[in-house]
């Protein structure tokens, strides 16, 4: 290395010394406990905007007690190795989508069954009510603790690198990636595509080097990943919701004092809700923003892609899958879907 270079880093070294500084001055002493907040998203999402808000407040209202560390754009390992990691305690935090969950909570899966919810709406009626408590009492039978409120992740668009997607006929054949989950590959088989199971931090690698040619996704994750570098067509199927769940380890929750405790559910709480009303802002500007990059984008009719579902068995495979009860608690939100 050469001396230059050396300076330059023990430079930045030094700096970052200084920034810590005030924190260990504010309080004194090192936190009691210092916890990883684990996810898939860049930094830029509001979703570690957020967390990263909450996690300040809530270094704050402890007193320095409690330090939370986000881990943004699957640093500490792919959505599968995260979940193995907050179910041994490795992670302390961890935000999944209900759907990946589903590998090891069935339940969590519910809220992604195709062209179920028609609008955000429905969405924060089910997830803030009685479905939403549902998963969480089977999410707790994991041993994992799942906060209240569910953060947004979005309908879900569908892009490829080839033609745009008008109806579920466009779909057949068609080398699609989706997250690892028995739903999205069940969602995708209905349609007679090739979905390809692929982490999220292997997402843009996979598209880039056509390994597959479609993928789906929220039109933010679509322009936060900067997928539309590798997709030309957005086509605006809205086929399911997702969202992520904010997971605790249960030792490392239960390990905290019953008033620190209370401090983070309440800011994290607060967290996904401001989250929530971020990403409706951000899903019309950034729509804007990829259109004028060059993304086309259509929107198709969606009664086919159910229709197509309906006939192909979908709907009462999961209803039988769920179970009645469950699917009950679905349909009261969502009308009837089989
Ligand atoms: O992996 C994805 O596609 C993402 C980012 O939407 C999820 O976490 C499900």
């Amino acid at each position: 290395m050469n001396i230059t270079r050396r300076k330059l880093i023990q430079g930045a070294a030094a700096a970052v010394a200084a920034t810590a500084a005030p924190m260990t001055l504010v309080y004194g002493k090192s936190a009691e406990f210092t916890y990883k907040f684990a996810n898939n998203v860049p930094l830029t999402h509001p979703l570690n905007v957020r967390a990263k808000a909450a996690a300040d407040a809530i270094r704050n209202e402890t007193n320095g007690r409690l330090d939370i560390q986000i881990f943004p754009s699957s640093q500490l390992g792919s959505d599968t190795d995260m979940l193995s990691q907050v179910r041994s305690g490795g992670v302390e935090f961890f935000t999944l989508s209900g759907l990946i969950l589903s590998t090891l909570v069935p339940a969590a899966a519910i809220n992604g069954v195709g062209f179920a919810f028609p609008d955000y709406d429905a969405v924060w009626r089910a997830m803030d009510g009685d479905l939403g408590a549902y998963v969480r009492g089977q999410i707790a039978k994991a041993k994992l603790v799942a906060m209240d409120k569910i953060w947004d992740n979005g309908f879900r668009q569908t892009t490829t690198s080839t033609k745009p997607i008008n109806g579920p006929e466009d779909l057949r054949g068609l080398k699609i990636r989706v997250p690892v989950s028995p739903m999205w590959t069940s969602l995708f088989k209905a349609f007679d595509a090739a979905p390809t199971s692929i982490n999220a931090s292997e997402m843009y690698t996979a598209l880039q080097t056509k390994v597959v040619d479609a993928q789906e996704n929220p039109v933010s994750v679509i322009s936060l990943f900067k997928l539309n570098e590798v997709q030309k067509f957005c086509s605006l199927t809205n086929h399911m919701w997702d969202g992520f769940w904010c997971l605790a380890n249960r030792q490392a929750w239960e390990r905290l004092p019953a008033n620190i405790r209370e401090i983070a559910a309440k800011h994290l709480n607060a967290a996904a809700i401001a989250q929530r009303a971020d990403m409706a802002t951000l899903n019309v500007s950034l729509q804007r923003e990829i259109a004028a990059k060059g993304m086309v984008f259509n929107t198709p009719r969606t009664d086919p892609f159910r229709e197509k579902l309906r006939k192909a068995g979908y709907y009462a495979e999961w209803k039988n899958k769920f179970g009645a009860e469950a699917w009950a608690v679905l349909e009261r939100s969502t009308g009837r879907l089989a």
